[in-house]
């Protein structure tokens, strides 16, 4: 079974990346040969620097090892260093619609308020289906905010099967029962973010444990004190119940028992305790890779290699059936 997923290289990785993303990485690369990839050439299309993207690059490949990715049994490259991602998207968007790409609603939270929007910020998707046909992918295991992009690629390889003939294997989005939508918690209407909200609500991987501390125990709840699941009236709550799952390992129903009668205070200061303890190794894994910027780039080239030889035959498939006239 074939597994891809790409990351974004973007500012320091938060919580929610880490449940919906790196968690479910380090637990399918078990199940396959996996694929992931740092999505550099997506990260340009907002606004950014130069030198930011480099470091994220860079930061991007340590964390995804930092939090259990194998270099020997997984795939782990840079985006810009295959160049079959850019000319599929460019082949690709002759079977996506400017109708489909209108509706995304990635696009529409990211380019509200900008200044200037990108046409790249709006083909993006058809970058991302790409990424993820090339390999044959079969599983896809990305946050729920990544639902809407996932099913666009099923429908872009399947318009592209129908036309051409059956050249793309059409992939199953994978997203986690507890924790696909981990919310700012300082507005728990609104998603964890990289790259919006209050920051104090972001909790970041690599945030100091006091500062873990700090951001739990100052979490919007409500002026209730019962530690019950309930989304719609109880968001704040609800939010820390899925963190404290996704950490602990335990249903929502167990950590209510758990938690019966307690109070919000000593809740809130136990799942800031389990993610603080739960980073702690990740971050000192981080901190050693990070430091060693050659070893990084040496990874970042082998896994450049063998993405190329793993993508180049379906790039060439694609290229026959659509009619080029081959040198
Ligand atoms: P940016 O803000 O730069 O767009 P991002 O965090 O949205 O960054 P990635 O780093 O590429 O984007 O996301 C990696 C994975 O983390 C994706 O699969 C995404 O669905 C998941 N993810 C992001 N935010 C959350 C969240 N709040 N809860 C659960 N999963 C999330
Ligand atoms: N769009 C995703 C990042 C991304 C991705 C991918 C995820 C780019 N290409 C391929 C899974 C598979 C995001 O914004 N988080």
């Amino acid at each position: 079974m074939r597994i891809f997923s790409g990351i974004r290289a973007s500012g320091d990785k938060t919580l929610g990346n880490y449940s919906g993303g790196y968690r479910q990485y380090a637990a399918t690369q078990e199940q396959g040969d996996a694929v992931f990839c740092i999505v550099d050439l997506h990260s340009i299309t907002t606004a950014y620097e130069p030198e930011g993207l480099h470091e994220a690059t860079l930061a991007g490949a340590a964390m995804l090892f930092a939090t259990g990715i194998d270099p020997e049994r997984s795939i782990v490259f840079c985006q810009s260093h295959v160049q079959a991602h850019a000319e599929a998207a460019w082949l690709l968007s002759s079977v996506t619609s400017f109708g489909e790409l209108r509706r995304m609603t990635q696009f529409k939270d990211k380019s509200a308020d900008q200044e200037f929007v990108s046409a790249g910020l709006f083909t993006y998707p058809v970058l991302m289906a790409g990424d993820i046909l090339l390999y044959q992918t079969d599983i896809v295991p990305v946050g729920d905010d990544q639902r809407q992009h996932v099913e666009l690629t099923r429908d872009i390889a399947e318009r592209f099967n129908g036309r051409y003939g059956d050249t793309f294997t059409v992939p199953k989005g994978v997203y986690p029962d507890e924790g696909a939508r981990i919310k700012n918690l300082q507005e728990p209407e609104r998603l964890m973010s990289t790259s919006a909200g209050n920051p104090q609500g972001v909790i970041r991987i690599v945030d100091e444990p006091d500062v873990i501390r700090k951001k739990f125990k100052t979490a919007v709840t409500d002026s209730e004190r019962e530690v019950r699941h309930d989304p719609d009236a109880k968001p704040g709550i609800s939010n820390l119940i899925e963190i404290m799952s996704v950490v602990a390992g335990e249903s929502p129903a167990a950590i209510e028992a758990r938690y019966d009668n307690s109070g919000y205070g000593q809740f809130k200061e136990d799942v800031g305790e389990a993610v603080v303890t739960l980073f702690a190794p990740i971050q000192e894994r981080y901190r050693e890779l990070r430091a060693d910027e050659e070893g990084l780039r040496r990874l970042l080239g082998t896994g450049a290699e063998k993405a190329r030889a793993a993508s180049a035959p379906t790039l060439e498939i694609m290229v026959e059936r659509m009619g080029f006239v081959r040198p």
